[in-house]
């Protein structure tokens, strides 16, 4: 039986026009894996690749490699193969409502992911759950595939693999990605470069939308449990957007002996956004998430509710 990462390059190779997508509202990793992919399947193979992505494009990312060839929208008919990348299906990516497509379209569909959701979305499945992100997956392909990991392909993945393991501090970090990440350093990839870029430079809106988040932040001892909330207005008040509150969770996540971390974002059409994180072995946030019908992993996940924030609470806050 042929090997799935051969299977992958010879249906890319037979393609005449490629896809390449990933979740809505791109993070570091949906971003470095995709224009990592980019450049190899351009350069190094010459095919016909073009890339969308759905939502907010962040950016702090601004510094990557064919990031102004992204678009923000594609024609399906003009495609007969579509890697979806860092998302095991096509919800996630914003672009349709189901993860079957009722469509004969498209002729070939590769996911490329390193989340653990179960999809219904068919196609090749490249999974690899015990990866760091999707980013190192990319890395592993490039690598059974023998292409060469130039400069602009080693910004991108490294990019990734920074942003999905917090610079290297979260338990997704395994030897062999300071190996992978030592390599990509080594053909020039500027790791203090993307470490500035990704967590130095907050305004002042910033760091006052984190001070409101963090004031209203509540701690369960019993549960060891930390939750807080973001509503609109705060944005409004403090002149931030979403993107502003990246990495928030994370430091609600930093308190010892803790389960796990939830905030909860009000969303421009007035739903809220539970984002999900733990550093804890015992719990799996991904498993959390899909029961309030969202996805992610085991460390880090998220989910969607059609309910109201209420900061106005004499208790606080709460969800109604
Ligand atoms: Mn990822």
């Amino acid at each position: 039986m042929e090997s799935l990462t051969e299977q992958i390059k010879e249906i890319l190779l037979k393609s005449k026009k490629i896809l390449l997508t990933i979740h809505i509202n791109p993070d570091g990793d949906a971003l470095g894996s995709m224009l990592g992919l980019y450049d190899a399947l351009t350069r190094h193979f010459g095919l016909d690749v073009s890339m969308a992505t759905n939502g907010l494009m962040p950016k702090t990312f601004l510094y990557l490699p064919y990031y102004f060839k992204i678009q923000d929208g594609f024609e399906p008919q003009n495609f007969d193969t579509v890697v979806l990348l860092d998302c095991g299906g096509w919800t996630r990516t914003g672009w349709f409502d189901s993860d079957e497509l009722n469509i004969a379209w498209p002729n070939n569909l590769i996911v490329i992911d390193h989340h653990a959701t179960l999809t219904l979305t068919p196609g090749l499945h490249y999974l690899g759950p015990a990866t760091s992100s999707t980013s190192e997956m990319v890395y592993g392909l490039l690598k059974a595939w023998g292409v060469p990991v130039n400069k602009e392909i080693a910004t991108c993945l490294l990019t990734g693999i920074c942003f999905d393991t917090g610079s290297f501090q979260h338990v997704n970090t395994s030897e062999k990605t300071l190996r992978i990440a030592a390599d990509l350093m080594q053909v020039g990839a500027n790791l203090p470069m993307i470490a500035q870029k990704m967590y130095v430079g907050k305004s002042i809106g910033r760091l006052k939308l984190w001070g409101i988040v963090l004031q209203r932040m509540r701690y369960d001892e019993t549960s060891g449990i930390t939750m807080s909330a973001i509503t609109q207005e705060d944005m409004e008040a403090t002149g931030t957007t979403k993107e502003d509150a990246e990495g928030l969770v994370n430091l609600m996540n930093t308190v010892p002996g803790l389960k796990f971390s939830l905030l909860l974002s009000e969303t421009p059409d007035g739903d809220v956004k539970g984002s999900l994180r733990t550093q804890s072995e015992q719990v799996d946030v991904g498993k959390l998430a899909q029961f309030m019908g969202g996805g992610g992993h085991a460390r880090a996940a998220g989910f969607l509710l059609p309910v109201d924030i209420d900061t106005q609470d004499k208790a606080g806050w709460k969800i109604v």
